[in-house]
């Protein structure tokens, strides 16, 4: 199977280089592309160079900040048409250990369609979170949960794998989601379709270069569009035809 993992950049000059290099040395035979929004600081420069470095790097230049899931959007479609059979995203940070990949990629081969990297499962964990990132996640998991019938312990989670062919079904450019909401709706639609999901565990780390970009306009985006989804989806169609 013909791996790529996808890294969105937003001003990851201080962190790109040594994920690539990590993501290399984990797993050689995956390639991995970088799709950067124009960061003024340089890093999709920085990216280009290491690519000459490492092969098998490949970087995708967009000239506008449109957000995580554009980003990812942009990156898939890139990936489906060179004919990889498997994306991956991945966060530039480090949060996401690219050690972790095999496990993530072993699930994929071992038949599931959507890998989730997570944080709450047996064996996950957020080692160094506060505690009001914490309630966010768990209570916008929950949320999610319950609006959707998701039934995953890690909705809103960044480190994933997909079967390139779900990818073609579900048709991503008419995914609704700019921000984060990409990880639930990206779910949702998965679930919808009928695929496998599996969760494996992975160990969260704080970025420790660069800023968050993280903000309660994505916050709101995920709210507005989980409630839209399950009075669309679920309140309404069950209210239309009701159980005998
Ligand atoms: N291309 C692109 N990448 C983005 C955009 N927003 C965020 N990213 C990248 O998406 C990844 C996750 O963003 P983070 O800011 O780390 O978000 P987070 O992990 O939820 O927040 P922290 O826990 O504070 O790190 C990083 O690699 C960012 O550089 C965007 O608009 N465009
Ligand atoms: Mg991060």
């Amino acid at each position: 199977m013909r791996a790529l993992v996808v890294v969105p950049t937003y001003n990851e000059g201080a962190n790109i280089e040594e994920v690539l290099r990590r993501t290399r040395a984990a797993v050689p035979e995956v390639e991995v592309l970088v799709v950067d929004d124009g960061s003024p600081d340089g890093t999709a420069a920085r990216a280009e160079e290491l690519a000459a470095d490492l092969g098998g790097v490949h970087v995708l230049r967009r000239t506008e900040k449109t957000g995580l899931g554009a980003a990812y959007r942009a990156g898939f479609t890139w990936g489906l048409a060179r004919g990889f059979d498997v994306l991956v995203e991945m966060d530039a940070d480090l949060s996401h250990d690219p050690a972790a990949l095999p496990s993530l990629l072993g699930a994929l081969a071992g038949g599931a369609d959507l890998v989730i990297g997570s944080r709450y499962v047996p064996g996950g964990s957020i080692p160094n979170w506060p505690w009001y990132r914490r309630a966010l996640s768990r209570y916008g998991n929950v949320y999610a949960n319950l609006a959707l019938g998701l039934r995953v312990k890690d909705a809103t989670a960044g480190y994933r794998a997909y079967r390139g062919d779900l990818l073609d079904l579900l048709d991503i450019s008419h995914f609704r989601s700019t921000g984060y909401t990409f990880q639930i709706e990206s779910t949702y639609r998965v679930r919808r379709a009928g695929g496998k999901v599996v969760e494996v565990p992975i160990s969260f780390s704080d970025r420790v270069h660069g800023t968050s970009k993280m903000s309660s306009r994505i916050i709101v985006e995920a709210l507005v569009l989980v409630t839209h989804w399950a009075v669309r989806d679920r309140l309404l169609t069950r209210w239309r035809s009701p159980d005998p």
